[in-house]
C-alpha cells in the first residue's frame, strides 16, 4: 500500500557535528521517512563540523548534501528549517541560541548545557522563539525505546497506582586508567562526568515514565576515581572509544569531573528514590535500568535486554501474581512503535530510538502530536535543575530543594 505522499514542504535540516552522536543522528535522519509516513519529507541539507575534509568524507558518506566547517554560516541558511546540536554540551548554548535568532526549530544533544546558567539562557532564547512558533527538542533517546515509552503508558493508565520507589542506574565501564583525556572528562566542557553524560538520562527517564517531578535530592556523592589521565598527542578521541587518538602517549592532565555519582531524593507525588550512574561500574557496558514499584504494580526496565518490560501486576489474585517479560514489539498489541517496525520479537536496537525520536520531532513540527512526550528546552531544563541540586548536595553535604534552584 502506498504510504500518503507528505502534502507539506521538505524540512531541511543541518546538523552541527560528525562524532557518536553525529552518526546517531545522521542514521535517524538519512531512515525515518523510510518506516514512519511524515507530514515533511526530511531532506538531510548540511552537515557543520570541524575538520572540512572530514567532513565531506562524512557527508558523503551518509547523504548530506552539502558540508561546511562554518556552523555560524549553516545556521543562517534561509533554506534550513531544523537544525541540530550534536557537539560537546559547552557549546550548545552558543550554536542553540545562534539558530533559535536565525528563525531555525532547534533539536540539541543530552544535556541540554555544560552549566545551569547556560541552559537557563537556552531557555530564554527558545520562549522567545515561541512567539515565532518555533519548536526546541532534546534528544533524551531512551524515551523512545518502545519499553520505556510503554512504562510510560502504564503508568499514565494508572496500573501501577500509588507510587513508592524509583531507582534508576547508569552502569558503564569504559572510563578506567588507560582510557585517554576527552572532553568528558574535562569539566570546563562536559560541566560534569557520570551525572550529566548518564544520570541525565535516569533523571529524564524517571521524570517520563512516572509524570511526578523532583522535590527534594536529600544526600549526593560525586567521586572521582582517576584523578588524571594521558593526553595523546595529536588530540585525543572524541568518543568514548577514543576512537581517532593517535597512539603515542605523553603528558598527563587532570580530570575535573565524577566517574561515579550516587544521590537519594523524594519525588513531589512522595515516592523515595535512588540513583547511581557510573564509568566504572566493570562487566557493566550500557546498564541502563529504571525500577518503579507501585501499590498497583511494578515495572523494571533495563536497556541491556532492551526489548523486554519486566511487569508485576499486585491487583492479579495472589496465586497468579508473578514477574512476567513482555516483549515490547508487538505493533498489534499497541506497542509503541511497534508498527513502524518488525513482526513481534523481530528486535529492533539502540539506533532505533533516535529515528523513533526523529519521525516525532518532524511530527511535531508540522504539528501533529509526538507518540510520547519529547522534551523541549524548558523540560530538558528541569533535569539540568536536578543536576545542578545533586551536585550542591554533594559539595555541601546536606539537602538541597528543587525549588531553591531556579
Ligand atoms: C557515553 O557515556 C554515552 O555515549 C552517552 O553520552 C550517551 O548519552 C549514552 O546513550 C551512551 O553512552
Amino acid at each position: 500500500m502506498k504510504s500518503p505522499m507528505p502534502t507539506a514542504k521538505p524540512l531541511h535540516i543541518g546538523l552541527i557535528g560528525s562524532k557518536f552522536m553525529g552518526r546517531t543522528h545522521s542514521n535517524a535522519y538519512l531512515n525515518v521517512a523510510k518506516f514512519f509516513d511524515l507530514p515533511r519529507d526530511p531532506v538531510m541539507h548540511t552537515l557543520a563540523a570541524r575538520n572540512l575534509e572530514e567532513t565531506q568524507a562524512f557527508a558523503d558518506r551518509w547523504g548530506w548534501k552539502h558540508a561546511t566547517d562554518n556552523w555560524k554560516a549553516m545556521v543562517q541558511d534561509p533554506e534550513i528549517g531544523l537544525v541540530d546540536v550534536g557537539t560537546p554540551n559547552h557549546v550548545h548554548r552558543d550554536q542553540a541560541i545562534a539558530a533559535l535568532e536565525a528563525g531555525k526549530h532547534v533539536a540539541c544533544e543530552k544535556p541540554l548545557a555544560n552549566t545551569l546558567d547556560a541552559a537557563r539562557e537556552m531557555v530564554a532564547a527558545a520562549k522567545k522563539a515561541a512567539k515565532n512558533k518555533q519548536k526546541t527538542f532534546v534528544w533524551y533517546n531512551y524515551r523512545r525505546c518502545p519499553a520505556l515509552a510503554f512504562a510510560h503508558q502504564l503508568v499514565k493508565e494508572g496500573r501501577l497506582g500509588r507510587i513508592y520507589h524509583v531507582r534508576g542506574f547508569y552502569l558503564q565501564d569504559w572510563a578506567g586508567p588507560d582510557t585517554p583525556m576527552l572532553w568528558r572528562f574535562q569539566g570546563a566542557k562536559a560541566g560534569s562526568g557520570s551525572l550529566g553524560d548518564l544520570c541525565a538520562h535516569s533523571i529524564d527517564a524517571a521524570r517520563f515514565v512516572t509524570g511526578d517531578e523532583f522535590a527534594v535530592i536529600h544526600g549526593g556523592v560525586l567521586k572521582t576515581f582517576i584523578k588524571e589521565r594521558t593526553v595523546l598527542e595529536g588530540g585525543a578521541g572524541g568518543e568514548i572509544s577514543g576512537r581517532g587518538a593517535s597512539t603515542q602517549k605523553s603528558k598527563k592532565a587532570k580530570s575535573t569531573v565524577d566517574d561515579a555519582v550516587v544521590f537519594t531524593a523524594e519525588m513531589k507525588g512522595g515516592a523515595v528514590a535512588t540513583f547511581e550512574a557510573t564509568r566504572l561500574s566493570t562487566g557493566d557496558k550500557n546498564g541502563n535500568k529504571l525500577e518503579i514499584h507501585g501499590e498497583k504494580g511494578a515495572i523494571k526496565f533495563d536497556f541491556e535486554r532492551m526489548a523486554e518490560l519486566q511487569w508485576y501486576d499486585n491487583t492479579l489474585p495472589e496465586k497468579l501474581q508473578g514477574w512476567s517479560t513482555i516483549n515490547v514489539s508487538n505493533g498489534g498489541a499497541g506497542h509503541p512503535y511497534a508498527e513502524n517496525w518488525w513482526p513481534t520479537a523481530h528486535a529492533i536496537g539502540y539506533e532505533h530510538g533516535f529515528i523513533n525520536q526523529a519521525a516525532d520531532m518532524v511530527r511535531a513540527i508540522a504539528n501533529k502530536k509526538p507518540l510520547v512526550p519529547i522534551p523541549d528546552f524548558a523540560d530538558a531544563y528541569t533535569t539540568q535543575r536536578v543536576l545542578e541540586a545533586v551536585t550542591q548536595a554533594a559539595k555541601n553535604r546536606c539537602p538541597v530543594k528543587l525549588s531553591e534552584i531556579k
